[in-house]
């Protein structure tokens, strides 16, 4: 059997129509694909402009990862990367159903995450270059973009780190009677991190604003999520009393209403949810990672399910965009992207009189 038949088999038979919680909780790990006549009445309800423009951000994150893979092989990025090219219907979906001031806090594959924020490419990739105009001043690098102005408190290169952070934001928004929210993201691994567990314990108890994503792209490093955990990511949700729902992560509409419909009941005061998109990683971990524990099917049939083309097919069928328009929208998103590389090689370095700027032990 191979690895990419072995893993079909468990996400369709033994995981799918387990649903646990109570009637008022809505609680289920069952996977429901949204049909076509659904798709259409949730775009319709949304503005074309901005749906054009959230096609056109997938094109500008997988172009953006692509160029930082490129710049990379040459040697111009140093540090690590982590590239989320195949997964961009999450950050798709989540921007289109929230709130500009409800925070973000990402993790280390956050490139996309940043720019569901709102991030601008060029200064993202000056960061990455080290220029002293990038995000974080050109210190922080690929892990690291923040743009607090944007509510986007950045990313965390601790495994399920930014959970217990997301916990205090959302507590500080109850004490100050806020109506925005905390979007926690992580990965599948971090699913399995002592953090994870304590901060839906602490939003559960205190029902916090914060919805916790995963995007369970079906590894963490080499390690199939599938064998390190005996139940789902969103079957941890009832452990919390909290409602845990799963969706289609390659498709930004699936993505949309789960993130719409979590977003109501969190901002009602209904306390935390638990999303676990589905999704996967074209590209391997990191910089170093030769692929051994997956087979070139496996990634194959999920290129079959490639979110950008899945996500134009959707407007194209509510009459949102005509045929020749997907192509236009991926042509800006590549073009933006060379003319942010050209920007941000002008851009200074930092000096190294600033070096300690930012450094705060006395
Ligand atoms: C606490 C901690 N343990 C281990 C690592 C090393 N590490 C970095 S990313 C990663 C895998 C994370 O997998 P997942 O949470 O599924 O996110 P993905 O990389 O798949 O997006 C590991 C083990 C780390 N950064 N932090
Ligand atoms: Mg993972």
């Amino acid at each position: 059997m191979t690895n990419a038949k072995h893993r079909g088999d468990r996400s369709h038979s033994r995981r799918s129509g387990a649903s646990v919680g109570t009637a008022d909780r809505p609680q289920s790990t069952e996977l429901k694909p949204i049909d076509d006549a659904a798709a259409v009445a949730v775009l319709r309800e949304l503005p074309a402009e901005r749906l054009v423009a959230t096609l056109e951000m997938m094109w500008r994150i997988r172009a953006f990862e692509e160029k930082v893979e490129e710049l990379y092989s040459l040697g111009r990025v140093h540090g690590t990367m982590h590239l989320s090219i195949g997964q961009e219907a999450v950050p798709a979906g989540w921007s289109l159903a929230l709130r500009e001031d409800d925070y973000l806090l990402s993790h280390h594959r956050g490139h996309g995450h940043a720019m569901g924020k709102g991030a601008q490419a060029d200064r993202m990739m000056a960061e990455l270059l080290g220029r002293q105009t990038g995000y974080g001043r050109g210190r922080g690098g690929s892990m690291h973009i923040a743009d607090v102005s944007k509510a986007n408190l950045g990313a965390n290169g601790i495994v399920g780190g930014g959970i217990p952070i997301a916990a205090g934001l959302g507590l500080a928004i109850q004490m100050r009677r806020g109506s925005n929210l905390v979007l926690s993201i992580f990965g599948d691994g971090a699913a399995n991190q002592g953090g994870f567990h304590e901060g839906l314990n602490l939003a559960s108890i205190w029902k916090l604003p914060v919805l916790f994503l995963c995007e369970n792209n079906q590894y963490a490093m080499s390690m199939a999520s599938e064998l390190a955990m005996k139940v789902t990511v969103a079957e941890h949700a009832s452990a919390y009393g909290m409602p845990g729902v799963r969706v289609d992560g390659n498709d930004v509409v699936a993505v949309l209403s789960a993130v719409t419909e979590a977003a109501e009941s969190i901002r009602a005061g209904g306390g935390p949810w638990l999303i676990e998109a589905l999704t996967y990683r074209y590209r391997g971990h990191s910089k170093s990672d030769r692929n051994l524990y997956r087979t070139r099917d496996e990634i194959a049939e999920w290129r079959d399910r490639d979110p950008i083309p899945r996500f134009a097919a959707r407007l194209e069928a509510a009459g949102i965009i005509g045929a020749d328009e997907a192509a236009a929208a991926e042509k800006r998103a590549r073009e933006e992207i060379e003319a942010a590389v050209a920007w941000a090689e002008t851009q200074p370095e930092p000096r190294c009189e600033d070096l300690l700027e930012g450094v705060y032990a006395e």
